[in-house]
């Protein structure tokens, strides 16, 4: 198969690697995340249940650490951004990550299928409210006034991902599906270069540091630092759709 010659819908997906160069750590990553601290303990609705004193000091102290004045968005975010400007088709960021740097970059309508850091979620009431400061479990909800029910609006492990409906049908109508900084560990995100191949009979391109878990399942692959690599792509893009 041969990169489309004519501009064709992009569905983009990103994970943390592409937020690295901000200054946020990935998770699988030798100095990663799951390197600090255990998976069973933090991401899951069990967790939560069991201790969420010590699930939400864990979201605290990734919030405040996202809303450090010396995190920002690199070139690569703002890359995306430009594509979005200028490709004549659609071009849908995906992002696993729960930053809000591609937003902060100028990305528009960023589908984030693992929820948002800077959002709490009431599970009484539902309501989805933006929230910058520490959450504790005694926050009582503004809403509908329930005590002990905020929590982070993120996606734990056995929780149903975000958006998969919109997703899934950008996977199978794209002609592009372009994956960035993304281990390819986690499902259903690992399981999209497939849809887009088999489903959308996209192009599919992988943009990260290393070979991830599914590298072979594209049909191209670069490797190196996205703040190399996407500003790179998107410039080529742009040219090939000029000629
Ligand atoms: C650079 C770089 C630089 C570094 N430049 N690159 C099918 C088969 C088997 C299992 C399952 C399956 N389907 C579902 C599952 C279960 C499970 C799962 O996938 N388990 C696996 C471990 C096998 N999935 C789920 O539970 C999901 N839910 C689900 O499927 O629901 C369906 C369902 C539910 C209920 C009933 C019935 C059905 C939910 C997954 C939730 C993931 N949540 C987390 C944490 C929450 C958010 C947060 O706290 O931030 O999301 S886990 C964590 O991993 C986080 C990330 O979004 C996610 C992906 O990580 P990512 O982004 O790939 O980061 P890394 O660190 O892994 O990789 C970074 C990459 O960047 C590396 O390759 C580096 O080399 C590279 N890199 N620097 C470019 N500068």
């Amino acid at each position: 198969m041969q990169f489309p010659d004519h501009p064709v819908p992009i569905v983009v997906l990103t994970g943390a690697g592409i937020s690295k160069e901000s200054g946020l750590d990935t998770f699988r990553d030798e100095d990663g995340i799951w390197s600090k601290v255990r998976i069973e303990d933090v991401a899951t609705p069990e967790a939560f249940r069991r201790d969420p004193e010590r699930v939400m000091e864990f979201y605290n102290h990734r919030r405040a650490g996202l809303l450090d004045p010396a995190v920002h968005p690199n070139e690569a975010h703002k890359a995306l951004a430009r594509l979005q400007e200028s490709w004549p088709e659609e071009v849908m960021v995906v992002t696993q990550n729960i930053d809000n740097l591609h937003e902060r970059g100028g990305a528009k309508d960023v589908v984030h299928m693992h929820g948002e850091l800077l959002k709490v979620r009431c599970e009484a009431c539902g309501n989805i409210s933006e929230w910058l400061e520490d959450l504790t479990i005694d926050t009582p909800c503004f809403v509908c006034g329930s005590v002990g029910t905020k929590r982070p609006h993120v996606v734990w492990f056995g929780e149903m991902p975000l958006h998969m409906d919109k997703i899934e049908w950008a996977l199978t109508h794209c002609g592009l599906f372009v994956s960035i900084g993304t281990s390819g560990n986690v499902y259903p995100a690992a399981g999209f270069v497939s849809m887009a191949r088999l489903r959308g009979k996209a192009y599919t391109i992988e943009l990260n540091l290393e070979p991830s878990e599914g590298s072979s399942l594209f049909h191209e692959c670069r490797h190196g630092q996205a703040t190399d690599l996407v500003p790179a792509f998107v410039d080529e893009l742009l040219m090939r759709n000029a000629a």
